[in-house]
Protein backbone atom coordinates (compact mmCIF):
# COMPACT_ATOMS: atom_id res chain seq x y z
CA UNK A 1 0.00 0.00 0.00
CA UNK A 2 2.99 2.15 0.14
CA UNK A 3 2.84 5.09 -2.03
CA UNK A 4 5.21 8.04 -3.22
CA UNK A 5 2.05 10.87 -2.64
CA UNK A 6 1.11 11.80 0.83
CA UNK A 7 -2.56 10.39 1.33
CA UNK A 8 -5.26 13.03 2.70
CA UNK A 9 -5.12 13.46 6.28
CA UNK A 10 -6.98 11.04 8.75
CA UNK A 11 -7.22 8.70 5.14
CA UNK A 12 -7.75 5.31 6.73
CA UNK A 13 -6.10 2.68 4.48
CA UNK A 14 -8.01 -0.55 3.12
CA UNK A 15 -7.95 -3.60 5.04
CA UNK A 16 -5.11 -6.00 3.83
CA UNK A 17 -6.43 -8.56 5.53
CA UNK A 18 -10.20 -9.56 5.05
CA UNK A 19 -11.65 -12.27 7.05
CA UNK A 20 -12.91 -14.78 4.96
CA UNK A 21 -16.96 -14.79 4.98
CA UNK A 22 -18.93 -17.47 6.07
CA UNK A 23 -21.72 -16.57 3.39
CA UNK A 24 -21.08 -18.36 0.42
CA UNK A 25 -22.15 -15.78 -2.52
CA UNK A 26 -23.74 -17.62 -5.48
CA UNK A 27 -21.60 -18.46 -8.42
CA UNK A 28 -21.30 -15.43 -10.66
CA UNK A 29 -21.76 -12.77 -7.97
CA UNK A 30 -21.02 -9.54 -9.21
CA UNK A 31 -19.28 -6.94 -6.94
CA UNK A 32 -20.66 -3.50 -9.22
CA UNK A 33 -19.17 -0.98 -7.30
CA UNK A 34 -15.73 -0.89 -6.91
CA UNK A 35 -12.47 1.70 -7.52
CA UNK A 36 -8.89 1.14 -8.10
CA UNK A 37 -6.74 4.11 -7.19
CA UNK A 38 -3.30 4.07 -9.01
CA UNK A 39 -0.77 2.81 -8.29
CA UNK A 40 0.25 6.45 -8.49
CA UNK A 41 3.40 6.05 -9.88
CA UNK A 42 2.38 4.64 -12.76
CA UNK A 43 -1.71 6.09 -12.91
CA UNK A 44 -0.67 9.81 -11.42
CA UNK A 45 -3.52 10.87 -9.72
CA UNK A 46 -5.96 13.80 -11.23
CA UNK A 47 -4.40 17.48 -10.10
CA UNK A 48 -8.01 18.90 -9.70
CA UNK A 49 -8.84 15.69 -6.76
CA UNK A 50 -9.99 16.64 -3.80
CA UNK A 51 -8.35 13.61 -1.92
CA UNK A 52 -5.10 11.83 -2.40
CA UNK A 53 -5.73 8.25 -1.56
CA UNK A 54 -3.49 4.94 -1.04
CA UNK A 55 -2.67 3.10 -3.57
CA UNK A 56 -5.22 0.28 -4.20
CA UNK A 57 -4.40 -1.13 -8.03
CA UNK A 58 -5.97 -3.80 -9.86
CA UNK A 59 -3.74 -7.09 -8.83
CA UNK A 60 -5.26 -6.51 -4.85
CA UNK A 61 -8.91 -5.96 -6.72
CA UNK A 62 -8.65 -9.17 -7.82
CA UNK A 63 -6.87 -10.65 -5.27
CA UNK A 64 -9.67 -9.53 -2.93
CA UNK A 65 -12.29 -10.29 -5.89
CA UNK A 66 -11.05 -14.04 -5.46
CA UNK A 67 -10.52 -14.23 -1.44
CA UNK A 68 -14.38 -13.11 -1.40
CA UNK A 69 -15.47 -15.68 -3.70
CA UNK A 70 -16.65 -13.07 -6.38
CA UNK A 71 -16.70 -13.66 -9.55
CA UNK A 72 -16.49 -10.32 -11.71
CA UNK A 73 -16.45 -6.46 -11.18
CA UNK A 74 -17.80 -3.17 -12.25
CA UNK A 75 -15.03 -0.81 -11.77
CA UNK A 76 -15.98 3.16 -10.74
CA UNK A 77 -13.84 5.96 -12.37
CA UNK A 78 -12.70 7.22 -8.71
CA UNK A 79 -13.26 11.74 -8.79
CA UNK A 80 -9.22 11.41 -7.78
CA UNK A 81 -8.30 10.39 -11.07
CA UNK A 82 -10.52 12.89 -12.74
CA UNK A 83 -11.74 12.11 -16.50
CA UNK A 84 -7.88 9.86 -17.02
CA UNK A 85 -9.92 6.83 -17.60
CA UNK A 86 -6.30 4.97 -17.84
CA UNK A 87 -6.49 3.41 -14.17
CA UNK A 88 -9.58 1.95 -14.72
CA UNK A 89 -9.52 1.41 -18.22
CA UNK A 90 -6.02 -0.59 -17.53
CA UNK A 91 -7.91 -2.76 -14.73
CA UNK A 92 -10.72 -3.36 -16.90
CA UNK A 93 -9.02 -4.91 -19.99
CA UNK A 94 -6.73 -7.03 -17.24
CA UNK A 95 -9.89 -8.87 -16.04
CA UNK A 96 -9.85 -10.96 -18.82
CA UNK A 97 -14.00 -10.49 -19.63
CA UNK A 98 -14.81 -10.39 -15.72
CA UNK A 99 -14.56 -6.54 -15.67
CA UNK A 100 -16.61 -3.16 -16.73
CA UNK A 101 -16.25 -0.17 -16.55
CA UNK A 102 -18.19 3.22 -15.63
CA UNK A 103 -16.14 6.29 -16.79
CA UNK A 104 -16.04 9.75 -16.07
CA UNK A 105 -15.95 12.17 -19.88
CA UNK A 106 -16.26 15.23 -20.46
CA UNK A 107 -18.71 17.15 -22.50
CA UNK A 108 -16.60 17.40 -25.53
CA UNK A 109 -15.31 13.49 -25.88
CA UNK A 110 -15.57 12.52 -29.13
CA UNK A 111 -17.07 9.71 -30.65
CA UNK A 112 -13.54 8.16 -31.05
CA UNK A 113 -12.89 7.93 -27.52
CA UNK A 114 -15.87 6.86 -26.51
CA UNK A 115 -15.89 3.64 -29.13
CA UNK A 116 -12.52 2.68 -27.39
CA UNK A 117 -13.82 3.06 -23.86
CA UNK A 118 -16.50 0.63 -24.83
CA UNK A 119 -14.43 -1.65 -26.40
CA UNK A 120 -12.37 -1.66 -23.35
CA UNK A 121 -15.78 -2.61 -21.75
CA UNK A 122 -16.95 0.72 -20.44
CA UNK A 123 -21.04 0.69 -20.19
CA UNK A 124 -21.72 3.99 -18.36
CA UNK A 125 -20.71 6.97 -17.16
CA UNK A 126 -20.89 8.73 -13.57
CA UNK A 127 -21.92 12.24 -12.87
CA UNK A 128 -21.05 12.99 -9.16
CA UNK A 129 -23.25 15.63 -7.45
CA UNK A 130 -21.65 15.57 -3.89
CA UNK A 131 -19.77 18.60 -3.03
CA UNK A 132 -16.59 17.41 -1.05
CA UNK A 133 -15.89 15.30 -3.74
CA UNK A 134 -16.26 17.25 -7.32
CA UNK A 135 -16.78 21.02 -7.94
CA UNK A 136 -20.49 21.51 -9.49
CA UNK A 137 -20.98 20.39 -13.06
CA UNK A 138 -24.01 22.62 -14.87
CA UNK A 139 -26.79 19.83 -15.77
CA UNK A 140 -26.82 20.99 -19.62
CA UNK A 141 -22.90 19.87 -19.84
CA UNK A 142 -24.20 16.47 -18.06
CA UNK A 143 -27.06 16.53 -20.78
CA UNK A 144 -24.53 16.54 -23.19
CA UNK A 145 -22.64 13.91 -22.36
CA UNK A 146 -25.62 11.52 -21.44
CA UNK A 147 -27.10 12.16 -25.47
CA UNK A 148 -23.95 11.13 -26.33
CA UNK A 149 -23.27 7.71 -24.51
CA UNK A 150 -27.37 7.09 -25.07
CA UNK A 151 -26.30 5.40 -28.56
CA UNK A 152 -24.01 3.12 -27.21
CA UNK A 153 -26.46 1.37 -25.02
CA UNK A 154 -25.09 2.89 -22.03
CA UNK A 155 -26.28 4.25 -18.57
CA UNK A 156 -25.42 6.85 -16.31
CA UNK A 157 -24.61 6.27 -12.68
CA UNK A 158 -25.61 8.89 -10.12
CA UNK A 159 -23.95 9.93 -6.93
CA UNK A 160 -25.49 12.66 -4.96
CA UNK A 161 -27.13 13.19 -1.34
CA UNK A 162 -30.55 12.28 -0.59
CA UNK A 163 -30.88 16.23 0.76
CA UNK A 164 -30.27 17.44 -3.05
CA UNK A 165 -32.86 15.07 -4.45
CA UNK A 166 -35.97 17.28 -5.27
CA UNK A 167 -33.86 20.02 -7.16
CA UNK A 168 -31.79 17.32 -9.28
CA UNK A 169 -34.85 14.99 -9.58
CA UNK A 170 -36.18 16.95 -12.73
CA UNK A 171 -32.98 16.42 -14.54
CA UNK A 172 -32.14 12.63 -14.00
CA UNK A 173 -36.24 11.89 -14.96
CA UNK A 174 -35.06 13.86 -18.14
CA UNK A 175 -31.44 11.99 -18.75
CA UNK A 176 -32.35 9.89 -22.64
CA UNK A 177 -30.34 6.24 -20.23
CA UNK A 178 -31.26 4.15 -17.86
CA UNK A 179 -29.89 5.58 -14.62
CA UNK A 180 -28.04 3.86 -11.67
CA UNK A 181 -28.40 5.21 -8.36
CA UNK A 182 -25.28 4.98 -5.86
CA UNK A 183 -25.83 3.81 -2.36
CA UNK A 184 -29.20 3.97 -1.86
CA UNK A 185 -29.34 7.85 -2.81
CA UNK A 186 -27.38 8.42 0.41
CA UNK A 187 -30.39 8.51 2.92
CA UNK A 188 -30.14 10.00 6.15
CA UNK A 189 -30.68 6.71 8.37
CA UNK A 190 -31.46 8.87 11.45
CA UNK A 191 -34.52 9.62 9.33
CA UNK A 192 -38.08 7.19 9.55
CA UNK A 193 -37.48 4.42 6.64
CA UNK A 194 -41.30 4.71 5.60
CA UNK A 195 -40.51 9.38 5.82
CA UNK A 196 -41.17 11.57 3.80
CA UNK A 197 -37.15 11.90 2.65
CA UNK A 198 -37.01 8.18 1.43
CA UNK A 199 -40.87 8.20 0.55
CA UNK A 200 -39.33 10.24 -2.26
CA UNK A 201 -36.65 8.08 -3.34
CA UNK A 202 -38.52 5.43 -3.71
CA UNK A 203 -41.05 7.45 -5.31
CA UNK A 204 -37.96 8.39 -7.60
CA UNK A 205 -37.09 4.86 -7.95
CA UNK A 206 -40.13 3.66 -9.26
CA UNK A 207 -41.52 6.27 -11.54
CA UNK A 208 -38.00 6.18 -13.59
CA UNK A 209 -37.41 2.40 -13.38
CA UNK A 210 -33.84 3.47 -11.42
CA UNK A 211 -31.55 1.14 -10.25
CA UNK A 212 -30.16 1.00 -6.80
CA UNK A 213 -26.71 -0.21 -5.53
CA UNK A 214 -27.38 -1.50 -2.24
CA UNK A 215 -24.05 -0.50 -1.34
CA UNK A 216 -21.81 1.36 1.34
CA UNK A 217 -23.49 1.39 4.61
CA UNK A 218 -20.27 1.14 5.92
CA UNK A 219 -20.65 5.17 4.82
CA UNK A 220 -24.19 5.60 5.92
CA UNK A 221 -24.00 4.33 9.07
CA UNK A 222 -24.09 6.66 12.41
CA UNK A 223 -24.77 4.11 14.78
CA UNK A 224 -23.48 1.05 13.35
CA UNK A 225 -22.37 -1.14 14.87
CA UNK A 226 -19.36 -1.31 12.12
CA UNK A 227 -18.47 -4.36 10.59
CA UNK A 228 -14.51 -5.03 12.19
CA UNK A 229 -13.65 -7.48 14.64
CA UNK A 230 -16.12 -10.23 13.68
CA UNK A 231 -19.79 -8.20 14.41
CA UNK A 232 -21.90 -10.36 12.98
CA UNK A 233 -25.08 -7.62 13.21
CA UNK A 234 -22.84 -5.07 11.41
CA UNK A 235 -25.02 -1.69 10.46
CA UNK A 236 -28.17 -2.31 12.02
CA UNK A 237 -29.23 1.41 11.41
CA UNK A 238 -29.19 0.75 7.84
CA UNK A 239 -30.69 -2.37 7.43
CA UNK A 240 -34.29 -1.23 7.40
CA UNK A 241 -33.46 0.58 4.25
CA UNK A 242 -31.89 -1.65 2.69
CA UNK A 243 -34.72 -4.01 3.10
CA UNK A 244 -36.97 -1.89 1.72
CA UNK A 245 -35.21 -1.20 -1.34
CA UNK A 246 -34.53 -4.77 -2.36
CA UNK A 247 -38.62 -5.82 -1.47
CA UNK A 248 -40.06 -3.47 -3.77
CA UNK A 249 -37.23 -3.50 -6.48
CA UNK A 250 -35.70 -6.49 -6.71
CA UNK A 251 -35.43 -6.75 -9.96
CA UNK A 252 -33.17 -3.25 -10.20
CA UNK A 253 -31.27 -3.53 -7.40
CA UNK A 254 -27.30 -4.46 -7.39
CA UNK A 255 -24.51 -5.13 -4.81
CA UNK A 256 -20.53 -3.59 -4.41
CA UNK A 257 -17.81 -3.61 -1.93
CA UNK A 258 -16.70 0.30 -2.59
CA UNK A 259 -13.38 -1.13 -1.68
CA UNK A 260 -10.44 0.27 -1.28
CA UNK A 261 -13.76 2.15 0.71
CA UNK A 262 -12.41 6.55 -0.10
CA UNK A 263 -12.92 8.93 2.09
CA UNK A 264 -13.66 6.67 5.26
CA UNK A 265 -12.54 8.32 8.29
CA UNK A 266 -14.23 6.80 10.96
CA UNK A 267 -13.56 2.38 10.67
CA UNK A 268 -12.40 0.52 7.71
CA UNK A 269 -14.69 -2.08 7.16
CA UNK A 270 -13.91 -6.18 6.59
CA UNK A 271 -15.26 -6.92 3.49
CA UNK A 272 -15.44 -10.43 4.50
CA UNK A 273 -17.65 -9.28 7.03
CA UNK A 274 -19.58 -6.87 4.25
CA UNK A 275 -19.90 -10.03 2.35
CA UNK A 276 -21.64 -11.84 5.57
CA UNK A 277 -23.78 -8.80 6.12
CA UNK A 278 -26.08 -9.77 2.43
CA UNK A 279 -28.06 -11.78 4.28
CA UNK A 280 -29.70 -9.50 6.37
CA UNK A 281 -30.37 -7.15 3.36
CA UNK A 282 -31.25 -9.80 1.06
CA UNK A 283 -33.09 -12.26 3.08
CA UNK A 284 -34.12 -15.29 0.44
CA UNK A 285 -31.83 -16.94 -1.66
CA UNK A 286 -33.83 -15.15 -4.53
CA UNK A 287 -33.19 -12.27 -3.69
CA UNK A 288 -29.68 -12.62 -3.17
CA UNK A 289 -29.74 -14.25 -6.81
CA UNK A 290 -31.25 -11.14 -8.14
CA UNK A 291 -29.17 -8.70 -6.06
CA UNK A 292 -26.51 -10.88 -6.59
CA UNK A 293 -25.99 -12.21 -10.07
CA UNK A 294 -29.28 -11.76 -12.48
CA UNK A 295 -29.31 -8.20 -12.16
CA UNK A 296 -25.81 -6.77 -12.89
CA UNK A 297 -25.29 -9.64 -15.50
CA UNK A 298 -28.16 -8.12 -17.01
CA UNK A 299 -27.09 -4.57 -17.04
CA UNK A 300 -23.49 -5.20 -17.41
CA UNK A 301 -23.00 -8.77 -19.75
CA UNK A 302 -26.54 -9.27 -21.20
CA UNK A 303 -25.13 -11.38 -23.47
CA UNK A 304 -23.93 -13.60 -21.40
CA UNK A 305 -26.84 -14.64 -19.18
CA UNK A 306 -27.48 -18.21 -18.47
C1 LIG B 1 -17.66 5.90 -3.35
C2 LIG B 1 -17.81 7.04 -2.49
C3 LIG B 1 -16.97 8.11 -2.38
C4 LIG B 1 -15.96 8.50 -3.31
C5 LIG B 1 -15.99 8.35 -4.64
O1 LIG B 1 -15.23 8.68 -6.77
C6 LIG B 1 -15.04 8.90 -5.59
O2 LIG B 1 -14.09 9.59 -5.18
O3 LIG B 1 -16.94 7.65 -5.21
C7 LIG B 1 -17.17 8.99 -1.23
O4 LIG B 1 -16.19 9.62 -0.79
O5 LIG B 1 -18.31 9.06 -0.72
O6 LIG B 1 -18.60 5.48 -4.01
O7 LIG B 1 -16.59 5.35 -3.42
Amino acid sequence: MSSTFVTTPGWLDWDPEPSTPTFALPVGTVDAHCHVFGPGETFPFAPERKYTPCDAGKDQLFALRDHLGVSRNVIVQATCHGADNRAMVDAVRSADGRARGIATVRPDVGDAELRELDEAGVRGVRFNFVRRLVDAAPTDALATIAAKIAPLGWHVVLYFEAVDLPDLEAFFGSLPTPVVVDHMGRPDVTAPVDGAEFGRFLRFVDRNDVWVKVSCPERLTITGPPAVDGERDAYRDVVPFARRVVTEFGDRVLWGTDWPHPNLTDHMPDDGLLVDHIPRVAGTPEQRRKLLVDNPMRLYWPDERR
